[in-house]
């Protein structure tokens, strides 16, 4: 009997000793771009929704976020990120398993529609979280390419994975939302800096590994320019995996609540890391590829 191991080509090389530009080998759009929204989404990189929830239903999830953030097991558990200034909740993540809230939101037509819409397949659920980003100081996430680490890291092979940020609280122009330069999706930047093992336990307070070097995020916010995400409770902006995005602290009282849904192809289902010495934890980076439902 011959053992073939199949040696998946790295076609986004990244985390090596120089920082190196790959231009996207993959669609944005893994179907028909047959309505101005996708169309808009394959250009830029992004979709904003004024109102994919109604109010009555942002209620119903901001009390859920309420209720995990107050859980005492919730918050010792693994799965929350703790604001290392305040000890406020950051994150916690795999909402779609650990609340039955969350996942009829996952299950929902406006939702799971729209990804598999544009990933031209069916899907399952590689991340999700919800992040409190609560006032008075609450930090941000430096920019970064998610794909990058769910290359490096989680083992994707390709770019088709989409986001999905849902506001459960007003997105201010004041309160640290989203970031992202529109189009930066067509290139990969891989970074230099190899991953330290048990990078994520660091990573998700604030990245380090997979963080581009100025010069790299000079040329691509002169070449794409940067679009700042505002709405209210109920909006949401669906983003591909590799677009550059960030955002900054909230100094404001306002928090920036949000649920974050990212959706992965069921033909693109996670390998071994491509650039990191293990695997992240399960509840980061999905290992059970079952189709939503
Ligand atoms: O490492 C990750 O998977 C997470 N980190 C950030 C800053 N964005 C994507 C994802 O939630
Ligand atoms: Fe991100």
């Amino acid at each position: 009997m011959t053992l073939t191991t199949t040696t998946v080509q790295d076609l986004y090389p990244t985390r090596g000793t120089s920082e190196v530009m790959t231009p996207r080998q993959d669609p944005v759009v893994w179907g028909p771009a047959s309505s101005p929204e996708l169309r808009s989404y394959e250009r830029d990189g992004f979709l904003a929704v004024d109102q994919l929830i109604t109010e009555d239903e942002v209620a119903v999830y901001h009390a859920e976020l309420e209720r995990l953030i107050s859980d005492p097991a919730v918050r010792a558990d693994e799965r929350s990120i703790i604001e290392p200034k305040s000890q406020d909740v950051r994150s916690v993540f795999e909402v779609h398993r650990i609340s039955e809230v969350f996942a009829n939101l996952v299950r929902d037509e406006r939702v799971v529609g729209r990804a598999r819409e544009i990933l031209g397949s069916d899907v399952y659920v590689h991340q999700s979280r919800i992040n409190v980003k609560p006032g008075f100081g609450a930090s941000g996430f430096y920019w970064h390419s998610d794909f990058e680490t769910w290359h490096a890291e989680d083992g994707l092979p390709r770019m088709r994975t989409v986001s999905v940020s849902i506001a459960l609280t007003e997105n201010h122009d004041t309160n640290g939302g989203l970031m992202i330069m529109p189009g930066s999706h067509r290139t990969f930047l891989g970074c230099a800096g190899a991953t330290p093992k048990d990078n994520y336990k660091k990573s998700l307070q604030m990245q380090d590994a997979g963080t581009p070097s100025d010069e790299a995020l000079t040329a691509f916010a002169d070449a794409h320019g940067i679009r700042l995400f505002t709405g209210r409770a109920g909006s949401a902006t669906w983003f591909d995996c590799n677009c550059m995005h960030g955002s900054g602290d909230n100094i404001t009282p306002y928090p920036r609540s949000n649920v974050f849904i990212v959706f992965n192809s069921v033909e693109n289902t996670a390998l071994e890391p491509f650039a990191a010495p293990v695997r992240r934890p399960e509840f980061v980076g999905a290992r059970d590829f079952t189709p939503v439902r």
